[in-house]
Order: structure tokens, then C-alpha cells, then sequence
């Protein structure tokens, strides 16, 4: 990093003090754009990297509710609207009791570069309240979620800033958020949310599209070295959303998911996992991945507490696909996967690898596909869901599918060159952080200062 850049970066540091995702988040991205900036003096004399770690706005609110047991409860709201130059601010909710003001910036921030990466029209952002879904009753997510809402609603709009799903925010709290709005508002602005219903303006294709889109992009990554997903043996972590389509995307393409977990533990099928079961009883039960092991008796083998990626060391792995949280895949970790002979890893989830884990595989010559590239299906198939609501319209399941497939091919694919263009081949990071970043600072360059 230069000078000039460490000095920014630290600023950004002091003056987000106690953010430590953020930090990390920002810090990667610093690290990668010292060639962009010194080929282009520009970004730096309109200190595009400024105003990119400054959000245009944070919002913050108090989101009273009541439970079923008549009690008030109150939780903290937030929605960070960080860089809308090529359109509205676009990125999910995440309702989880860990999520700080911190957490939201750091996804808002990757929530730029990713957005950018797909070409599509859409800024970032991010939000989510340190709700906990876990355990409650649909009635209380109800009151939950029209509460959030009933704040939220005034900072919204199809061409202000629209959110969707993330941990802990699947179709049914978008539609009691959708439902909030349509009320308050008095208007049927399909486009002001995405992830809803197929029935009332969703999209085909949106429930599978992180999953699915992370394997189509690490499928075309395995290509780069004479590989594919066929006959391959998978570790997929989480048993959520993006988890169970990317399980089900890997099956497709004929390699077999030996594990998966969730925050209490992991479940290790050697022959495969039955993902009909699964789905079974994470979608429809809102079960726990035990459920799942007692189900398929002696198939699965149950690891309370369990860590998935140690797996490696124990039956043959190729690929490594991180879906649950940030930074649950460790240096330790990476060493166990790299020396196990695992050919890839790929980001699912939002920042899974810590950095000592990337500098590890990396090291190792592991394929590594950051994140904001390689999930950027989800937010990519958000973006034709509001196409589809713009020209009230839907799209056929293999229309949408092969609109995602072309995204995720393009992305890969403007990464590796970007990375081959500033020398560093195969560096997915590098690639990412100035591919996204190149389009992000030219718009804001031409808008003049705002
Ligand atoms: P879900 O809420 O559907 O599932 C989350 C999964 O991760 C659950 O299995 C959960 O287990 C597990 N998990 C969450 N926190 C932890 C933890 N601290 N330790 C271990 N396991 C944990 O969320 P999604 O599948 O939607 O999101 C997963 C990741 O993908 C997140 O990083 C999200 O930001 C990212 N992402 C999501 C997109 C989307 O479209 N949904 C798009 C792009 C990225 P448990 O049930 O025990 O909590
Ligand atoms: O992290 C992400 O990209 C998402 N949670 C999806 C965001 C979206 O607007 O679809």
C-alpha cells in the first residue's frame, strides 16, 4: 500500500473507531487499489476513495413491538445508504442479534463494489436490526417486521433505495415488510423490495441465485485449470438460503455435498446429502440441522459444536464453499483445506475467510473467489426482479436462470482480466476491488462533488 493510501486508510480507521468488520472490509479493498489510483491520478484528486468510505446517509432507529406475551420489546434499526452513482441504493436486511451499526457498514461497503461488478443499474447499501427471528412466533416477526417498516418506509422507493433479504430475512419477513409499505404508502410499488413472492412481483430464480450464482462462478473458475464441479466432493457451511441452492447447483452439475452445518453444529453425510430432506426441514419445519441427522439416522453422522472445515483432513475435498457468516473460516482453517489438497474456495457468504485465511489459501495456490464477486447472483437477480417489476412483467424460471448464468460468467470473467491487466493472474481480490471500483469512481467523477 502507498503511503498516501495507509494514510487514508488509517483515517478511515480513527474515524470509525470499534467497527472492526468494517475496518477489515475496508482495509482488503485499500490494499488492492494502489495500482488503479497511481495509473490514474484522477481518483485521487477527487478523492473518490474519501467519499466512498463516507456513506451518504445512516439511518438509525428505535423499533418497539410487542410479543406474544403482551411484553414490549425493543430492538435497534439501521440502513446504510453508502454510494448510490449507478443507481438506487440496492442490498439486503439482516436480522440477527450480532448485527451492529458495524456489521451494516462493512456489508454496505462490499455492497458497492459487488453491485458494481454485475453491470446492473444498482448503488449500495445495506441494513438490519439486531432482531433474532430464532424461536419467535410468525405473529411476533409480523409486529416485528411492520414496526421496522413503519420507521424504514420514509427512506425508501424504487428509485431511492431498495432493500431485500439476507441472515435471518427470507420471503416471509419481506412480504410483512412488503405489506407495511403497500399500507403506509397507499401505493403498489413492486419495485421498492425484492425477494417477494412469485405470486405478487417476485422473481423466478431470486430464492436459488446466490447459490446457484456462486457455483456457476466458481464452475467457470475451476475451468481456468482444466476442472469441474463433475465427480467433485464439496463442503458447503450454513444450512440457509444460499447454502441449500448452492448444495442443490452442485448437485446439478454432478459433484456431491459430503457436509453442511449451522450455529450449533455440523452434519457429515460421506455418501451425500439429501437435500430434499433438508430443504424439508430447514424451509418448511424451521428445524435445526440435528433434526435433519435424526431424520436420516445412520447416513449422517451429527457434529454438535462441530468445525466443518476440519472435514478435510478426514475424506477427500475439492471445492470449499463458505455460505453462513463473516470470517468463520479461519487461518487454521485455510491451512487444513490447503494442505489437504482443496482446489478452490469460494465466498458465499459475505467475507467468510479472514484475511490471515486468504493470505494462506493464496499462498497455497488455491483458487480463492472473493464474495463481492463470486454471491453477487443474489443482489444480480434482485436487480432483473425490479426489471421485471419496471416493465410488469415475468420472466420464464430458464429465462431469468440464464440471465444469472450470463452475469456470473461476465463477472468472473472481467475479474481474471482486470487482475491479468495489473499483472497479478488469477487474483480474484484484485481483480474484484478494481473492477468494481473503476465503475463506481467514473460515475462519481462525472457527478461532479456530491
Ligand atoms: P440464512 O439466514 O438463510 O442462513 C444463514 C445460515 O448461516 C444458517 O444456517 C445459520 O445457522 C448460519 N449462520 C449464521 N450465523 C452463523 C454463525 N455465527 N455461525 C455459524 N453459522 C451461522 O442467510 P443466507 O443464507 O441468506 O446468508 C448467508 C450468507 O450469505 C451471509 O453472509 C449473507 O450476507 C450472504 N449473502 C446472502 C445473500 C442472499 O441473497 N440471501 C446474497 C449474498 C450474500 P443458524 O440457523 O444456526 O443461525
Ligand atoms: O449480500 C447481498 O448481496 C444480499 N444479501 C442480497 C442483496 C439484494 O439486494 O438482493
Amino acid at each position: 500500500m502507498t503511503t498516501d493510501l495507509t494514510t487514508l486508510l488509517d483515517d478511515v480507521l480513527r474515524r470509525n473507531a470499534g467497527e472492526p468488520e468494517f475496518h477489515q472490509a475496508a482495509r482488503e479493498v485499500f490494499d488492492s487499489l494502489g495500482p488503479v489510483i497511481a495509473r490514474n491520478p484522477r481518483y485521487a484528486e477527487a478523492a473518490v476513495l474519501e467519499r466512498l468510505c463516507e456513506p451518504e446517509r445512516q439511518i438509525i432507529f428505535r423499533v418497539p413491538w410487542t410479543d406474544d406475551a403482551g411484553r414490549v420489546q425493543i430492538n435497534r434499526g439501521f440502513r446504510v445508504e453508502f454510494n448510490s452513482a449507478l443507481g438506487p441504493f440496492k442490498g439486503g436486511l439482516r436480522f440477527h442479534p450480532t448485527v451492529t451499526l458495524g456489521t451494516v457498514k462493512f456489508l454496505g461497503f462490499e455492497q458497492i463494489f459487488k453491485n458494481a461488478l454485475t453491470g446492473l443499474p444498482i448503488g449500495g447499501g445495506k441494513g438490519g436490526s439486531d432482531f433474532d427471528p430464532k424461536g419467535k412466533s410468525d405473529a411476533e416477526v409480523m409486529r416485528f417486521c411492520q414496526s421496522f417498516m413503519t420507521e424504514l418506509y420514509r427512506h425508501l422507493g424504487e428509485y431511492t433505495d431498495v432493500p431485500a433479504g439476507d441472515i435471518g430475512v427470507g420471503g416471509r419477513e419481506i412480504g410483512y415488510l412488503f405489506g407495511q409499505y403497500k399500507r403506509i404508502t397507499n401505493r403498489y410499488e413492486s419495485g421498492v423490495l425484492t425477494g417477494k413472492g412469485i405470486g405478487w412481483g417476485g422473481s423466478l430464480v431470486r430464492t436459488e441465485a446466490t447459490g446457484f450464482g456462486a457455483v456457476v462462478f466458481a464452475d467457470r473458475m475451476l475451468s481456468t485449470r482444466g476442472r469441474s464441479f463433475d465427480g467433485a466432493r464439496v463442503l458447503v457451511s450454513g444450512s440457509g438460503n444460499v447454502a441449500i441452492y448452492a448444495i442443490q447447483k452442485v448437485q446439478q452439475l454432478g459433484g456431491t455435498v459430503v457436509a453442511c452445518s449451522d450455529s450449533s453444529g455440523v452434519v457429515y453425510d460421506r455418501d451425500g446429502l439429501d437435500l430434499d430432506l433438508l430443504r424439508e426441514i430447514k424451509e418448511q419445519r424451521r428445524g435445526r440441522l440435528s433434526d435433519y441427522a435424526d431424520a436420516r439416522g445412520t447416513a449422517s453422522d451429527y457434529r454438535a459444536g462441530g468445525d466443518i472445515w476440519a472435514l478435510a483432513a478426514e475424506t477427500t475435498i475439492d471445492v470449499a464453499i463458505p455460505c453462513a457468516t463473516q470470517n468463520e473460516l479461519g487461518g487454521d482453517a485455510a491451512r487444513t483445506l490447503a494442505s489437504n489438497g482443496v482446489a478452490a474456495v469460494v465466498e458465499g457468504a459475505n467475507m467468510p475467510c479472514t484475511p490471515e485465511a486468504v493470505k494462506v489459501l493464496t499462498a497455497a495456490g488455491v483458487l480463492f473467489a472473493p464474495g463481492k464477486a463470486a454471491n453477487a447472483g443474489g443482489v444480480a437477480t434482485s436487480a432483473l426482479e425490479m426489471q421485471q417489476n419496471a416493465s410488469r412483467d415475468a420472466w420464464s424460471f430458464d429465462y431469468a436462470e440464464s440471465r444469472l448464468a450470463e452475469i456470473m460468467v461476465g463477472i468472473h470473467d472481467r475479474c481474471a482480466e482486470t487482475a491479468d491487466e495489473y499483472g497479478a493472474p488469477g487474483d480474484y481480490v484484485l481483480g474484484a476491488n478494481i473492477a468494481g471500483f473503476t465503475r463506481v469512481a467514473d460515475a462519481m467523477i462525472a457527478m461532479g462533488v456530491i
